[in-house]
């Protein structure tokens, strides 16, 4: 068994690994049969080549260009040794009286999220992280995990995201890491127990998380006060977030004006929140209704404020420097290698743009440069994973759709055969907002409105006769759950005759779900992975079987049937090898596999080819079942 190879392991036997989770330290894996482990990898390799690329001539990458640190750059004091020194206390003072404008960097976590479907490794990010370290001190802290980023490392990277966070950090000591939680739908699409939710901010905390950004997808507040207390309780920095939609400086929306945002404020500092996020997670905040937003939350909240926007309109630079001049203590923004279009705004383009400005950031944006040409390479390796959106798209205010969704739904509306009836999609977007009650629209609230727009477009429903061909009809899962009350309660309530026609009959709540859900039995869970996998599992382990079972379960067997492939660069990962490309893959410290494909069989009768490497100068073969 798995736990049994463990600890055998030297390294654990002298104590110098601290924890014997497998999860974790994957490279402990069958110590003694390292030929069994280059086995899986070549396995690894030859079933991409195969099975993803489709034995196809990979395109031609450059090598990412390795940023230069320079031996001169000044040693100034990172946010996170500020926080340190001063307390949170002072160190949330420091930023309220604060001149110049401070910057968050989202490149590791809503960029990717936004315009390459989350799919950017831990090992990518591991490359640009000694220069991180070294230039981006200057920054008040980098998004680097929560939101989707949970999700995806296990689904489809097959990594663990606890190992991302313990890299990172090792890495990057000095500058504040911060996460996105969805209040008590976690990191994940629905709400869960109490327990999950309190632990998993504890645990994240202890591995390094400094800034809990938290938001619930209908601005519930309610549905805030657990994960804002579990943060609080962590001593590290509270983002309680307001989700912005609408528009501010239209009279004809009314529902989510300036006086609510204010009330909503205030109701959150009351809750003991260091810091207030708007969370414009659609890119709907106008340049001059940032102005008029963050005047008059100036003026009503002590608290600092920290906007988040994107670009998708092609505003988003103007909504950064009028939520300047109006006062904002800090702007979300991403390295211009990794913003625009429905990513954030460009850091370098804001940084530049309040050159000898009252706000100047006094950044120094050659490092920002080195390290910012290191992803303009690396995004060739990820292309597959755009949008298609290749200009900025101001019909965005329409829509009001969030960042990453756009191209979401556009490929579910594909893979549901509505590949030429997007435009009827989007249109149905609008009016599906309209029948939910004109909700907040952020994950996972946003799926609920997307899913009933394609519902409503294979249906050929609209606001008209939903109601009475909605009796014949079973919804979405997702629109079932919003009905029921089981992701909250929305602004003015579930409009009564939807949820009717929705439930058929059944109850709905009004409660705070997790008041209603039976804690989870954590002890259980252990048990179970325990026995299943023969491991030992930890704590982390165990939210992330709570948060996704099957995902996590996969993952799990992923790592018996291929073992760790962390080490794997990402274009052997995503595109395997050509004839004759040769990869290094260190696989423990100090000892690496060179690899060469040598070349691919055809198909055989049992439907197995076989793939032929040499590996460190011997040849071997490996059987991949061609599943195409
Ligand atoms: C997330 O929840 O992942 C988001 O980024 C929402 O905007
Ligand atoms: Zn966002």
């Amino acid at each position: 068994g798995f736990l049994i190879n463990v600890l055998e392991n030297p390294l654990f036997q002298e104590g110098k690994c601290s924890t014997k989770f497998i999860d974790e330290h994957p490279e402990l894996f069958n110590i003694k049969e390292s030929k069994n482990r280059a086995t899986k990898l070549l396995q690894f390799i030859g079933n991409v080549i195969v099975n993803e690329n489709k034995c196809a001539q990979k395109p031609v990458f450059t090598t990412p260009h390795k940023p230069i640190i320079r031996t001169d750059i000044p040693d100034i004091e990172g946010s996170r040794q500020q926080l340190e020194r001063l307390g949170k206390k002072a160190y949330i003072d420091k930023i309220r009286n604060e001149k110049k404008l401070l910057l968050t960097d989202t490149s590791m976590r809503d960029a990717h999220q936004s315009l390459v479907a989350t799919r950017l490794r831990t090992y990518d990010f591991l490359q640009a992280a000694p220069a991180t370290e070294a230039y981006m001190k200057d920054l008040f802290s980098l998004e680097m995990w929560g939101g989707a980023t949970y999700d995806v490392a296990y689904r489809f990277l097959n990594e663990s995201p606890w190992i991302r966070l313990q890299k990172l950090r090792k890495e990057i000591p000095d500058i504040l890491f911060q996460m996105l939680f969805r209040a008590s739908n976690g990191v994940g699409y629905t709400n869960y127990p109490d327990n999950v939710i309190t632990k998993f901010i504890k645990e994240a905390a202890e591995q390094g998380i400094d800034v809990i950004r938290i938001f619930d997808s209908l601005n519930w507040v309610e549905n805030m006060k657990l994960s804002i207390d579990a943060g609080l309780e962590t001593g590290k920095i509270v983002e309680a977030t307001m989700c912005y939609t609408g528009d501010i400086l239209d009279p004809s929306k009314s529902k989510y004006n300036l006086e609510y945002y204010i009330n909503m404020a205030q109701e959150l500092e009351a809750l003991g929140t260091d810091i207030i996020c708007i969370k414009d997670m659609a890119g709907l905040l106008k340049p001059q209704a940032a102005y008029t937003l963050i005047k008059a939350l100036k003026d009503n909240v002590k608290a600092p404020i920290h906007l988040h926007t994107h670009d998708t309109s092609g505003n988003g630079v103007a909504t950064c420097l009028m939520a300047s001049k109006a006062g904002v203590d800090i702007v979300d923004t991403a390295l211009q290698s990794m913003a625009g279009l429905t990513s954030q705004p460009s850091l370098n383009a804001v940084v530049e743009a309040l050159r000898f400005d009252e706000r100047d950031t006094n950044i120094d944006l050659f490092g920002y440069e080195q390290i910012g040409d290191y992803y303009y390479d690396l995004r060739e390796v990820y292309k597959k994973f755009e949008s298609g959106l290749t200009t900025s798209f101001a019909q965005i205010y329409q829509y009001e759709m969030p960042g990453g969704q756009y191209s979401n739904l556009k490929a579910q509306a594909d893979s549901l055969g509505l590949k030429d009836e997007f435009d009827s999609v989007k249109e149905n977007y609008k009016k599906a907002n309209k029948i939910l009650g004109d909700i907040i629209k952020v994950t996972p609230s946003s799926k609920v409105v997307g899913d009933l727009a394609i519902f409503m477009t294979k249906n050929k429903l609209d606001e008209e006769n939903i109601i009475e061909e909605g009796k014949k009809l079973s919804f979405p899962d997702s629109v079932v759950d919003y009905c029921k009350g089981m992701i909250g309660q929305p602004v003015g309530g579930i409009p009564q005759d939807l949820q009717e026609v929705v439930l058929k009959g059944e109850a709905p709540i009004t409660e705070r779900p997790g008041k209603l859900m039976p804690l989870a039995d954590f002890e259980a869970d252990k048990k179970y992975l325990d026995e299943k996998f023969s491991m030992d599992s930890n704590i982390r382990n165990i939210l992330s079987y709570e948060l996704y079972p099957k995902v996590y379960e996969d993952y799990l067997r992923h790592l018996q049937e291929y073992n760790d492939i962390s080490k794997l660069e990402s274009h052997v990962f995503f595109y395997g090898l050509d004839k004759d490309e040769e990869c290094d893959v260190e696989i423990e410290e100090g000892k690496s596999l060179s690899i060469r494909l040598i070349g691919v069989g055809e198909v055989k009768e049992n439907g197995y080819r076989t793939v032929i490497f040499r590996m460190n100068g011997s040849l071997r073969e490996v059987e991949i079942k061609d599943n195409n």
